[in-house]
């Protein structure tokens, strides 16, 4: 199984879950801005969308879409990091990936873009904000986003929350949430990720 990610990009997700699991993998990095792998092969002919992540399977199928790819790594190593197909805790899980990757995934990300006008800046900042509230009262009541256990959507909150630092959004405002991103980084699996993104 190889995944292909670029440093600190919400690849992180599938990338600490793989570790999270123990699982064998391969890690290819891809040049988001030439959309060249590390090995020179050219990414839209693995992944046609142009952006991480992508996993591809030991059968040669490429998966794509973060929520999917840790879905599909925990189904397939029967973990606990989140609950089975068909229970309504699967939902909740659902519904949690669902609400990172439409409420902060994407609007953490547009504010990298250099072209924002510095008034959507600021209404999609306001915006982040109200979700991130919404965030520090569930860290309030248990110390991971689905309950007292470590899941996929833990790792993938963390790692969309990290680009705070980045694009002028605060973390340490939310006491519940900055204590989340340090009980999150101090686990061995991202410590793992990280220092292998970086090296
Ligand atoms: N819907 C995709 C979005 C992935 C995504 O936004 N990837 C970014 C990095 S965080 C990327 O590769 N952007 C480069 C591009 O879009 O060309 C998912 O959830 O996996």
């Amino acid at each position: 199984m190889k995944l292909y990610y670029s440093a600190g990009a919400c690849s992180l997700s599938p990338h600490i879950v793989l570790r999270e699991l123990g699982n064998k993998f391969e890690l290819e990095a891809v040049d988001l801005g030439t959309k060249q792998t590390k090995s020179g092969k050219d990414y839209t002919k693995i992944n046609p969308k142009g952006y991480v992540p992508a996993l591809e399977l030991d059968t040669g199928e490429v998966l794509t879409e973060g929520p999917a790819i840790v879905q599909y790594l925990a189904d397939k190593a029967n973990s606990d990091i989140l609950p089975k197909p068909g229970t309504m805790e699967r939902y909740r899980a659902m519904e949690m990936l669902n609400y990172i990757t439409s409420e902060f995934h994407k609007s953490m990300g547009s504010l990298f873009d250099k072209s924002i006008t510095p008034e959507a800046r600021k209404a999609t900042i306001e915006r982040i904000s109200k979700r991130i509230d919404h965030l520090d009262g569930i860290l309030g009541k248990h110390p991971y986003v689905l309950g007292d256990k470590f899941s996929v959507a833990d790792a993938y909150a963390y790692t969309v929350l990290s680009w705070g630092k980045w694009v002028g959004v605060d973390i340490a405002k939310w006491k519940n949430v900055a204590e989340f991103m340090k009980r999150i980084e101090a686990r061995p699996a991202v410590q793992a990720a990280l220092q292998a993104e970086a090296a």
